[in-house]
């Protein structure tokens, strides 16, 4: 007798995707290394990233295998963030916490730095700090510290930095198995390497998914929200501090009553809504930082379904009339926000070059001033951003306007290339 087995087979169960996560400042390269490995149509120099604290995630295929490269907004934007880390840390940890409950895994990491900068500032150290809390020790294994814009710097400077990183800034890091990666945008193959190393890598949970997704912690609990928690308490005491002398200065000048004292008022005003601004914003961090994995998951759909259009700035005065087919655009452009900066001074000092140019070619004024005196040109130059630089001076952009703490753009100039450019238009 012979028995017939009608097996039904089950349909294969697809592997997991490899998930890549992409730290780094605004204009740093995210974008441009998910386009070049991807092929996909990722948004260059995109101004959205400056002023959104969302994680955008790209999914392809890449030898076979499915994979995906999270986008993460910037820490520390100092130039250009329009949002706090603490918004930033809760979208992203909000983000990976989601893929952990779907039992996803992380296996790489990748952390762009620009070797077009020629110090680290407290906001690269603090960075740093962020990563190391957000992956953990035990997972540094799975990141790769990647350097940009090598086209940027002679071999010689970017080699020296390179060397200063690893040995004082990195070391840490690349002690508990961090690796080290050179991209260059004229050779694709310099970021296929870092995706192809980080795809051989077994996955991993990250700290921050641990600490929130598993231990149920709020923010403030979580190793890298006690980072930005504590970036907020010292804000906070330090614009305490300004309030008071503020208000003391205020007080002194209304009793003096004087018509001369009207414009140093009128300054301090100002200032004191600013602080009282940056106050607002620290207590809303506060808040932020005391929610649980729910909460904050709860509050990024629902802003996400409420994100309204940005406004509309008020026309200015300030600026001579343009020809009248620029009107509508440029009054936009020409305007303070109420941070006292502009669309322009953004985008040049995140390096967005199309963007640059559509509002140059909108009529944006080259030589505009934030509240503080500085124009776009002093930020294009300080991040490094040659090409924006160029783009600035063929319009016109002053080379030597001087900032409110007297800084011209050639003081700011990174790279001897930079200074050269500068000079050879006239800067001083
Ligand atoms: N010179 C140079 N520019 C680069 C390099 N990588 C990116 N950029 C430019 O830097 C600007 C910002 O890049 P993007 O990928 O949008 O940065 P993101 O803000 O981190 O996503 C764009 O103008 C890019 O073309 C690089 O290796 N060298
Ligand atoms: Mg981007």
């Amino acid at each position: 007798m012979s028995i017939i087995c009608n097996i039904k087979m089950a349909p294969p169960i697809p592997p997991d995707p490899i998930i890549i996560l992409l730290i780094g400042i605004t204009g740093i390269g995210k974008s441009t290394f998910i386009k070049q490995v991807t092929g996909l149509d990722v948004p260059i120099g995109d101004d959205l990233e400056s002023l959104t604290a969302s994680v955008t995630t790209y999914k392809t295929r890449i030898s076979g295998k499915e994979v995906w490269f999270m986008d993460t907004p910037g820490f520390n934007d100092t130039n250009q963030a329009q949002r706090s880390d603490t918004e930033v840390l809760g979208a992203v940890s909000t983000e990976l916490v989601k893929q952990h409950r779907e039992g996803l895994l992380v296996n790489g990491v990748v952390y762009l730095h620009k070797i077009t900068e020629d110090r680290m500032y407290g906001t690269h150290v603090s960075n740093l700090l962020m990563l190391r809390r957000l992956v953990g020790e035990p997972s540094l294994r799975n990141v790769v510290l990647a350097t940009t814009k090598w086209d940027a710097v002679t071999q010689e400077e970017g080699e020296k930095r390179e060397r200063q990183l690893k040995q004082r800034y990195w070391a840490r890091l690349i002690e508990h198995g961090a690796k080290v990666a050179r991209i260059r945008k004229e050779i694709p193959q310099s970021y296929l390497g870092v995706v192809d190393s980080l795809m051989e890598n077994m996955g991993i949970t990250l700290q921050i998914q641990k600490e929130l997704g598993d231990d149920g912690l709020t923010l403030e609990q979580s190793s890298a929200g006690k980072v930005v928690l504590d970036e907020v308490n010292k804000a906070t005491a330090a614009f305490k501090r300004q309030m008071e002398r503020l208000s003391e200065e205020l007080k002194i000048t209304t009793e003096q009553g004087q018509q001369n004292m009207k414009s140093l008022q009128d300054l301090m005003t100002r200032e004191k809504n600013d602080l009282e601004a940056k106050l607002q914003q620290a207590a809303r961090d506060r808040e932020i930082l005391q929610k649980g994995i729910q909460e904050l998951q709860r509050e990024l759909a629902s802003h996400n379904a409420h994100t309204p259009a940005p406004p509309s700035p008020p026309p200015s005065s300030s600026f001579p009339p343009p020809p009248p087919q620029q009107l509508q655009q440029s009054e936009n452009y020409n305007v303070l926000d109420s941070k006292g900066e502009f669309p322009l001074y953004r985008a040049a000092a995140g390096g967005h070059y199309s963007t640059v140019k559509r509002m140059l070619e909108g009529g944006a004024n080259p030589s505009m001033r934030t509240k503080y005196q500085w124009t776009a040109l002093h930020w294009a130059v300080g991040n490094g951003h040659t090409d924006v630089v160029q783009l600035l001076l063929a319009y016109g952009a002053e080379v030597n306007a001087v900032s409110d703490t007297r800084r011209r753009p050639l003081s700011m100039a990174g790279t001897e290339r930079m200074r050269h450019l500068l000079r050879q238009r006239g800067a001083s």
